[in-house]
């Protein structure tokens, strides 16, 4: 197992746009589960390779309080089957900045287990929001693209003078 470090905005390789994983192998299944402790570390809900450079779509997910129900997600796709909500999100590439964003309450899952076989499946509320969050990852998208221009810049420029005091 292995802690892996998590890119933080504006450090633009968080932009890359992950390629779909053709084979589902030890290794892969290995980067799933050092994504996990990490994701449990942090400690979040979440976490796309993006974050921790790696640009092939996979994402882990879990929302339960226990932290014992992690889902490995490979070449996750979803079409919406609900309707809009807001909730105030977070983002570990993102820390300690939390604002509202819109997104679907309810959307229906197709993916790859990590077994490389497929599954689909309904997600409603969080789980709902978090797995559009970590697919935006995958797209290259961060939450702050869906905030003003101004709170955006406020965001980086805090970020990138805690980036250079840390450095
Ligand atoms: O830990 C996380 N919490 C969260 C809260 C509201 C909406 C989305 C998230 S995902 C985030 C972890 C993360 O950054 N995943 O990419
Ligand atoms: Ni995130």
């Amino acid at each position: 197992m292995a802690l892996l470090e998590i890119l933080e905005y504006p450090d633009p390789r968080l932009r890359t746009v992950a390629r779909r994983v053709e084979k589902v192998d030890d290794e892969l299944r290995q980067l799933a589960q050092d994504m996990i402790e990490t994701m449990y570390e942090a400690p979040g809900i979440g976490l796309a390779a993006s974050q921790i450079n790696v640009h092939r779509r996979l994402i882990v997910v879990d929302v339960s309080e226990e932290q014992n129900e992690p889902h490995i997600l490979v070449n996750p796709e979803y079409e919406v089957t609900g309707a809009l909500m807001e909730y105030q999100e977070g983002c570990l590439s993102v820390p300690g900045y939390y604002e509202k964003v819109t997104r679907f309450d309810k959307i229906q899952v197709s993916a790859l287990n990590e077994q490389g076989e497929a599954l689909a499946f309904e997600a409603t509320d969080l789980l709902a929001i978090c797995i559009q969050h970590e697919i935006d990852h995958l797209d290259g998208k961060l939450f702050v693209d869906y905030l003003s221009s101004l709170k955006r810049t406020r965001i980086k420029k805090k970020l990138e003078k805690q980036h250079k005091l840390e450095q």
